[in-house]
């Protein structure tokens, strides 16, 4: 397996409206985030990944785009922008844009134009279909975002498809004349030096041609997924895309590859195959739903060890993981898979992070996941500002699929804006993120878990992802080493070792409140090892086979 950089970095997703406001309007910035740059230097991540930052109207903040080379006004100025990658290359940190390129904004002058006549030159830039002779819709799909993925446009008399929401429409890749465009907006902004892409569900750009109804689940609308997921000429797209653009440069790409498979992740990311260097799945996060997405049940340990051990395994020697627990789609890691109370937040905070961080793959840390922030207390759909949230609810609740009780618990349990309330920096109002009114209110618990209060102290969660990061620089075996699960059928612990050379790690996680007893191999030797990081202070009793409530240990030895 080749070495590179971006397989021995350590990536931090910034949610820019959420991370930092510099002038009080509420809305973080470009310039809160140059404010920042020390706090992530500090931290010892070598990656951003910014989501959108270029102009939007914000149906779904930033990922609906309506000009690709100007800053949205809210964060900034190109100069700022400018700014800030001077400023974190300076630091030894590389910036990745988010790629947002299966749809526009409606906003997009390709879009008005798209829009004014079926002669117009930028018509055929996106997906318009005739309704069916009795005038509905084109196709049965359902949007992302709840409703008909169709749109009518009165104007002449067509539909156009949005997967998203109605003011994201698809861009039609078939079209060249679209694939020139995204190129060469791609290649200016790597002219301008940035260090590689995120894409946005770029597994979807390339559709099924005939666009055949979908089937129908839980009585609402057709799956577009089988004809727009990987679709026919997805591979030729990204192998067009990497000839034309990527391969010119030195680039770090991860896709963001929704419905994506062993056998598909080996497409995109096989390390011979020139598309993309990894992608994200979603298997480990997608295994929970009951009412489509919703569920306010806990991951069920077990499946989680099968999904991400397949993945472990699978791919290696052909092509490379990206590893996470959350991002701005998800709930808060800890509230999800650990446990926030009081109790054992900072306990199974550090317990996650050593599971995620000793896999194989590039790991990825999303904005204040490092301080083990929460979920957020909601109890009225007032308070909710995400589109795909509110659209549930309106369309679930309204609909009478669910009650409105049911729907605030699936809410409070996954609703993507659990993720993007603001950074919690300090215990001072607002916690330090704005002297105006956030856009989105700060967790109640700020003053018990902000940035100030972690970053000098050494038992903080902080300063364990802090010693994670900094181990995976000096431990070769930790990026490159083989892996394997142990304990397979174990339902509370979740075990595994790595292996490069002579040099083994073992890593065990207890996923449980419960104090619990295992039988591990090797463990009888374990007093002999090093431990690199443990989230426990003093002595264990891993030797004895006794793990404590959400014990974690990454322990190593030489063969
Ligand atoms: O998300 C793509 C995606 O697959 C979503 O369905 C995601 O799983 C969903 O938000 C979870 O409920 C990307 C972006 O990450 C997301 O923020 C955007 O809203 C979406 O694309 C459209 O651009
Ligand atoms: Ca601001």
């Amino acid at each position: 397996m080749n070495k590179t950089w971006w397989k021995e970095a350590v990536v931090y997703q910034i949610y820019p409206r959420s991370f930092q406001d510099s002038n009080g309007d509420g809305i973080g910035d470009l310039n809160g985030i140059r404010q920042r740059l020390d706090y992530l230097k500090r931290l010892g991540i070598d990656v951003i990944w910014l989501s959108p930052v270029c102009q939007s109207p914000n149906d779904d903040n930033g990922y609906d785009i309506s000009n690709y080379q100007d800053i949205m006004n809210e964060f900034g100025s190109m100069k700022d922008f400018d700014d800030l990658l001077r400023e974190a290359h300076e630091k030894g940190i590389k910036i990745l844009l988010d790629l947002v390129v299966n749809h526009t904004s409606d906003e997009h002058s390709w879009f008005l134009e798209s829009r004014k006549g079926r002669e117009n030159p930028y018509r055929d830039y996106y997906i318009w279909k005739e309704g069916k002779e009795d005038g509905g819709c084109p196709n049965n799909w359902g949007s992302c975002f709840s409703g008909s993925a169709w749109e009518y446009d009165s104007q002449t008399q067509m539909y156009y498809l949005h997967l998203f929401s109605k003011k994201q429409p698809d861009l039609n890749w078939e079209n060249p004349k679209v694939r020139d465009e995204v190129f060469e907006m791609m290649d200016w902004w790597c002219e301008k030096g940035i260090d590689g892409f995120r894409m946005d569900v770029i597994s979807m750009i390339s559709k099924d041609q005939a666009f055949p109804d979908g089937e129908v689940k839980d009585g609402l609308y057709g799956d577009f997924t089988p004809y727009s997921i990987h679709g026919p000429r997805v591979h030729e797209y990204l192998k067009e895309m990497n000839r034309r653009v990527l391969s010119k440069y030195d680039l770090m790409t991860v896709g963001e590859t929704a419905g994506v498979t062993i056998e598909e992740a080996k497409k995109y990311a096989g390390e011979a195959q020139e598309e993309l260097n990894m992608v994200f799945h979603f298997e480990h996060v997608e295994s929970d739903g009951e009412l489509g997405k919703w569920t306010d049940q806990k991951p069920n340990l077990l499946k989680l060890k099968q999904i991400l051990s397949k993945w472990q395994i699978e791919l290696e020697n052909s092509a490379w993981n990206s590893l996470y627990w959350d991002n701005h789609d998800q709930p808060r890691a800890v509230s999800r898979f650990g446990n926030d109370s009081s109790e054992f937040r900072e306990l199974s905070a550090k317990m996650l992070a050593t599971c995620l961080h000793m896999m194989k793959g590039t790991p990825y840390i999303y904005q204040g996941e490092e301080l083990g922030m929460t979920n957020y207390p909601f109890s009225d759909i007032s308070q909710f500002q995400d589109i795909e949230s509110k659209n549930a609810y309106e369309e679930l609740v309204g609909g009478g699929h669910t009650s409105q009780e049911r729907m605030m618990e699936y809410l409070r349990c996954k609703s993507r804006d659990n993720a993007r309330t603001p950074m919690q920096w300090n215990d001072k109002e607002q916690a330090g993120f704005t002297n105006g009114i956030p856009w989105l209110a700060v967790n109640p618990n700020f003053k018990e878990i902000n940035a100030d209060q972690q970053i000098e102290d050494p038992a903080s969660v902080f300063s364990y992802y802090k010693k994670l990061i900094a181990l995976r620089k000096k431990y070769d075996v930790i990026v490159y080493g083989d892996y394997e699960l142990i304990l397979p059928e174990d339902t509370r612990v979740f075990a595994y070792i790595r292996s490069l050379g002579k040099e083994r790690i073992l890593v065990i996680c207890n996923f449980t409140e419960q104090e619990v007893s295992v039988t591990i191999p090797e463990i009888d030797r374990i007093e002999e090892k090093e431990y690199l990081i443990h989230n426990y202070k003093g002595k264990s009793s891993m030797h004895q086979g006794i793990l404590k409530p959400y014990e974690a240990a990454a322990i190593y030895w030489k063969k």
